[in-house]
């Protein structure tokens, strides 16, 4: 697939992933719609796109947790930015390390109602009309985490193995339409995902990826690009993606102490 010129739908284009994706599909000279809650920082990201080759930039301000925004979003795109054919459902985020009997409320509803319903009220409101239109790629982020529950994570851990469910089940539910479906679930990217979950405490956050090389954000670009770009009889189902000094998400490799271990 070709996508200079194709309308590509990115949540959580603000930061991290979703602003690295943006800049490798603008590369493309894909047409962007960048949405996020952050609106300056959605338009900076725009910006910077089309010096990178977009062919145009729409930028939303979005929570995707507001089903009533989220419907409300999507219908409202200018005519010519309606046919979406690529979605990015990268909105997501981990709020503390805390045991599961010791857990905030709060936290566990922010990471299901973004990470999961979120990402089901983007679908909802986005697939009919690739089903309609005969055309369409929806990428959804899940994670390592989801793959295997590490100690203190486990309602995160939850919500990207229900993203795991779903990518599952979207696949299986568009059997017969010629709309495709891929999980890339990666492991340690450095990005502002720590600060977010230690809530700002950025000398912690920074913990998390010292004695090794994490992957980079533009890493998991590069896979949701090279998954989209396959020819259009082929399906992706998954992408697994881990630095090489991390096993799984709960085997690291520490430089400095030499030692493997499970220590977020
Ligand atoms: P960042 O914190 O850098 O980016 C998160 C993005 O999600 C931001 O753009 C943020 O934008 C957006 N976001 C969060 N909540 C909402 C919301 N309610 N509505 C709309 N947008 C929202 O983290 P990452 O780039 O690392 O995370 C991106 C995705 O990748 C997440 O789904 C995460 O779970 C997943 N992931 C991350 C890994 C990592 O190690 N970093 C590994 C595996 C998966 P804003 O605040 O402006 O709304
Ligand atoms: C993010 C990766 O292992 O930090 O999904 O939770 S991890």
């Amino acid at each position: 697939m070709k996508l200079a010129g194709k309308i590509v739908l990115i949540t959580g284009a603000s930061s991290g992933i979703g602003e690295a994706t943006a800049y490798a599909f603008a590369a493309e000279g894909a047409r962007l719609l960048l949405a996020a809650r952050r609106k300056d920082k959605v338009d900076a990201v725009g910006e910077q796109c089309l010096q990178k080759g977009a062919q145009g930039v729409h930028t939303i301000a979005l929570d995707v947790r507001d089903q009533g925004a989220v419907a409300a979003s999507v219908e409202s795109f200018p005519q010519d930015w309606a046919a979406v054919e690529v979605l990015v459902n990268n909105a997501g985020l981990s709020r503390g390390l805390d045991k599961v009997y010791q857990g905030k409320i709060d936290d566990w509803d922010e990471m299901i109602d973004t990470n999961v319903k979120g990402l089901l009220y983007v679908t909802r409101a986005v697939v009919p009309g690739m089903v309609e239109r005969g055309a369409g790629h929806v990428v959804n982020l899940g994670s390592t985490a989801g793959e295997l529950t590490y100690p203190n994570g486990a309602v995160y851990c939850a919500s990207k193995a229900a993203e795991k469910a779903i990518n599952d089940g979207l696949r299986q539910d568009l059997l017969g339409t010629p709309v495709r479906v891929t999980s890339v679930d990666p492991g340690m990217v450095e990005t502002d995902f720590s600060k977010v979950r230690f809530r700002g405490d950025d000398a912690r956050a920074a913990k998390v990826y010292q004695g090794l090389t994490p992957l980079s954000p533009a890493d998991v670009a590069d896979a949701i690009v090279w998954a989209v770009t396959r020819p259009a009889h082929v399906n992706i189902a998954r992408v697994l993606m881990t630095p090489v000094a991390q096993a799984n998400s709960l085997l690291f490799h520490r430089v400095e102490t030499g030692t493997a271990g499970n220590t977020r």
